[in-house]
């Protein structure tokens, strides 16, 4: 997709949202792998500024963006009766989206992008690194709950926005594709990085082969559950909304629980390049287990907790996969910043993935304490 104009997106792209006041600011935010996110500041007649959060939509990664947009729509509004319901405010805890002027959910310009906007959720952050460890507790309170609210959602009306998102088996096999098909020449320099996942292919049965038995059950789970997709509030610390529901779609709630993981119990960040400062902090680990399952409201099985190290280390390994995939097909669908960054982050994964292996028998004894 073409770099954002950001000139060219007050004037032409803003100005047919529903915003008040006038609009004075556009800039790129946010740290997101996928859509392109600016912050939108309007000056309001009476004083002060309202701000919104307005993006393009990746539509080469998410090919039908009006379902999507229709998941958004339905899931928002079902959270929002919850949230309300529950005596919280729904404006705040809950992304909502701002009509067009024309009063549609989302905009196509004439290069055909796809466009929204949300109202910016005021005095919040969402974090890249755990800075505290009780954010990231209340994170986990938070995606917990995110799970139990929608506990009685009509999953069979979800969109899959993109299919077999966390198959770890068909993730596999498009890994091996891509190895396969070396498109850029980029595998012979990566041989360790590539044995490593093919060492572990009988793991990514795991999930899928519990799922298809019946073994646990299928949830509606977000999907993408790192620690920058939630706004905790600046003034309580709690986690105030879950944010980026692009992947809401049935799922296992192995897969929330251990993408959170995967990104916040890791002792450096997705991308540094020096792996020796990358492990799997086990208070970390045990923080966020104990407020995932406190936020899912005692609705995980006992089977469920059982694989949460296995949700931890598959949520990892597939992560991994697909950076390193994607760095053999000449990084097409991660946005990256530097050369081999794709490169940098597959291995934090796969250095990761070794550390709860070897630490797997005290991850096993934590979550079961919570049994
Ligand atoms: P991506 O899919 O690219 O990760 P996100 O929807 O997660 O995009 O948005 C990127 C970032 O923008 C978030 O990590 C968050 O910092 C910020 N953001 C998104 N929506 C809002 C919102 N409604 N209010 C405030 N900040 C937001
Ligand atoms: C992407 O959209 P964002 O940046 O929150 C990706 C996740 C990955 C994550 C890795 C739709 O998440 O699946 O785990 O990057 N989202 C999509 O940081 O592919
Ligand atoms: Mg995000």
């Amino acid at each position: 997709m073409e770099q954002l104009d950001t000139n060219k997106i007050k004037q032409d792209i803003a100005s047919k949202f529903q915003l008040e006041g006038t609009l004075t600011e556009a800039a790129p935010y946010g740290s997101g792998h996928i859509n392109d996110t600016l912050r939108l500041t309007c000056e309001l007649p009476q004083g002060g500024h309202k701000c919104y959060i307005l993006q393009r939509m990746n539509d080469d990664i998410f090919k039908d963006p009006d379902g999507l947009m229709e998941n958004i729509m339905n899931v928002t509004s079902f959270l929002r009766k919850k949230i309300a319901e529950n005596g919280g405010d729904p404006e705040r805890e809950t992304l909502n989206v701002i009509p067009t002027v024309d009063g549609k959910n989302y905009l196509v310009d004439e290069n055909g992008d796809y466009w929204r906007t949300y109202k910016y959720i005021e005095d919040a952050t969402s974090f890249d690194t755990v800075e505290k460890p009780e954010d990231f507790y209340n994170s986990a309170v938070s995606f917990g709950n995110f799970q139990k609210l929608l506990a009685d959602y009509p999953a069979a009306t979800l969109h899959e926005t993109i299919p077999n998102f966390h198959n770890t088996v068909s993730r596999f096999a498009d890994f091996k594709k891509a190895v396969e098909e070396d498109v850029c020449g980029r595998a012979k320099d990566v041989q360790k990085e590539i044995q490593f996942v093919l060492d572990r292919e009988a793991d990514t049965h795991i999930i899928c082969d519990a799922l298809e038995k019946g073994e646990i059950p299928l949830r509606v789970t977000h999907n993408d559950t790192k620690l920058n997709n939630i706004m905790i509030d600046n003034k309580t610390g709690k986690g105030i909304c879950v944010i980026d529901l692009d992947t809401v779609m049935p799922g296992s709630a192995l897969y929330d629980y251990g993408d959170s993981i995967r990104f916040g119990a890791s002792t450096g960040a997705e991308d540094e390049k020096n792996l020796d400062l990358i492990s799997c902090d086990l208070n970390l680990f045990e923080i966020y287990t104990k407020g995932y399952i406190e936020g899912c409201g005692g609705s995980l099985t006992e089977k469920e907790i059982r694989m949460m190290p296995m949700g931890a280390k598959l949520m990892t390994l597939e992560c991994g996969m697909r950076f390193l995939a994607d760095y053999l097909q000449g990084d097409v669908y991660f946005k990256i910043h530097r050369e081999e960054h794709n490169l940098d982050r597959c291995r934090t994964q796969f250095k990761l993935v070794a550390d709860m292996e070897a630490k797997w028998d005290t991850m096993m004894q934590i979550v079961e304490k919570y049994i």
